[in-house]
């Protein structure tokens, strides 16, 4: 053997064996048991109306596809005037973002498509497909009249930097971010808070009355735990503005469980006491100036604090070494991501109409996802610094993840089969969960910056 081919040999060998464990695949009876072994509380955060590009554009850490890593990625100010010169992304936003970008549906789709009413057949088939070039040229339409446009594309295609988010650039450091995860909707909050805890937003697209109303008939997660024997609360900043989301249910309602939503203080109190339930699910508050949940124009700073006292108490509690905190967001909110949005199952059958500003309706049919939004796995069960890039269907298909992998996931957990076609065609995440726990995960995290 050539010595070469030896030294090959031999770096190929020492490759395997700094694997030893090497991560059965999702879906796979071994993650399965593995994750059911390990992992008792789950936590989940749902934050407002940021893109990946936007809140992790800055983060150069390896694997992370994004402004600073791969960019700069540029939009024309007018989708149909060139003359009119493009806007690229750049490193520092804003703490507070004062002109809220278009996150309607058909906000996405001329963000995505360049149309406000793309044609959903050619969609469908494969041949119309997102561009991502109109986030700058929505932005002027929405705001040019009264906005220096230097601004406006500073605001939309910007990004914060490391040290404008420290608390996020450690999360980042010591834990697993993935890189390709959508919204489940291309649309607003309340039907992607949906999404996320029921499988889909039963053919809403707005945030309408229903939501408030606890109209919504169908199962979710909450009426599943409880009909499973596990316990969950829906921990809610009194402030308001998101959810609760156990409250868009008929169900909680109807059977007697409302008094599971309990304000946001009492998630310090159960962690610090050994108390929490097995899901722990947080509202945080939206969407002005002192409130917590990143959505325009609360402060970046104010959803940092938010983020790391939830950290924090989590990492001091008896029940951190067997917890895993999801961080996630419930859609881009019309900021520029350049990662284009895949098309996936359809949840049921129901669509959605509205009227665009071109006066024409349209349908959206719930085919495809939305933009590409930052989640975190928090764990001492997860790899330090570890990317996660696509995942894969129950039926081995590789898939971007959305927050229908986060019931698809779960339901491996605490035995419950997916409710909509839409999760149970999801990436699931189960095998991301290590056989060791960790013991270099940090005790705190850095105090979060207000800057401008
Ligand atoms: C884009 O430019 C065209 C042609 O100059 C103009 O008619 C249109 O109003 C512009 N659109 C926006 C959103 O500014
Ligand atoms: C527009 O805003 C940019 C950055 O905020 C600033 O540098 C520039 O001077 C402004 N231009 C005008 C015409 O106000
Ligand atoms: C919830 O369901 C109950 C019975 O199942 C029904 O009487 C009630 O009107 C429903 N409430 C809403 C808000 O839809
Ligand atoms: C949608 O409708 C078709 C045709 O009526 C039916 O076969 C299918 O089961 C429905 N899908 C869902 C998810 O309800
Ligand atoms: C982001 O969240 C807000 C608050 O829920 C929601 O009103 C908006 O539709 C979402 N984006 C928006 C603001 O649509």
């Amino acid at each position: 053997m050539h010595p070469s081919a030896l030294l090959g040999l031999m770096a190929f060998v020492a490759a395997i064996s700094a694997f030893p464990t090497a991560p059965d695949s999702a879906h796979s009876s071994p993650s399965i048991r593995n994750l059911k072994a390990n992992i008792k509380n789950v936590v989940i955060l749902v934050m407002e109306n940021r893109s990946f590009d936007n809140l992790l554009g800055g983060q150069k850490h390896k694997g992370l596809d994004n402004p600073i890593n791969a960019g700069p990625f540029c939009n024309p100010y007018n989708l149909t005037d060139a003359s009119q010169g493009v806007g690229c992304t750049g490193a520092r936003d804003f703490d507070s973002v004062i002109n809220d970008p278009d996150h309607a549906i058909y906000g996405n789709n001329i963000e995505f498509y360049g149309d406000y009413n793309p044609d959903n057949t050619l969609i469908a088939e494969g041949k119309l497909v997102p561009h991502q070039q109109g986030f700058l040229h929505e932005q002027m339409r929405l705001y040019g009249a009264k906005q220096n446009k230097t601004f406006l594309a500073a605001e939309v295609m910007n990004y914060y930097t490391e040290d404008q988010v420290p608390v996020l650039t450690t999360l980042v450091q010591n834990y697993l971010t993935f890189n390709h995860w959508h919204a489940d909707i291309p649309g607003n909050t309340d039907p992607n808070r949906a999404v996320l805890v029921s499988g889909t937003s039963y053919g809403h697209g707005l945030n309408d009355a229903d939501f408030g109303n606890h109209a919504l008939p169908q199962r979710s997660i909450f009426q599943q735990l409880t009909e499973n024997g596990h316990s969950w609360i829906n921990y809610h900043d009194p402030k308001g503005g998101t959810g609760p989301d156990a409250g868009y249910f008929n169900w909680t309602y109807a059977s007697n469980n409302a008094d599971k939503i309990v304000p946001l203080a009492n998630f310090y109190t159960d962690a610090a006491a050994g108390k929490l339930p097995e899901l722990a699910y947080l509202n945080p508050s939206c969407c002005g100036v002192g409130t917590n949940s990143m959505h325009p124009s609360g402060l970046i700073s104010d959803g940092e604090a938010l983020i790391r006292d939830v950290y924090d108490a989590l990492r001091n509690s008896p029940q951190w070494k067997e917890s895993l905190f999801i961080l996630t967001f419930d859609e881009s909110g019309g900021f520029h991501d350049h990662v284009p949005a895949p098309l996936a199952p359809r949840p049921d059958n129901l669509t959605f109409t509205l009227n665009t500003p071109t006066g024409q309706p349209y349908t959206f049919p719930f085919d495809r996802l939305g933009g590409r939004v930052p989640t975190l796995l928090i764990s001492p069960w997860v790899s330090k610094g570890h990317v996660e890039q696509k995942g894969n269907s129950v039926h081995g298909k590789a898939v971007s993840y959305s927050s229908a992998s986060i019931l698809r996931t779960l339901g491996y957990l605490w035995d419950f089969e997916p409710f909509t076609p839409r999760v149970e065609h999801a990436a699931s995440f189960e095998h991301l969960i290590r056989k060791k726990v960790r013991s270099n995960t940090p005790t705190a995290l850095p105090s979060p910056v207000p800057f401008k």
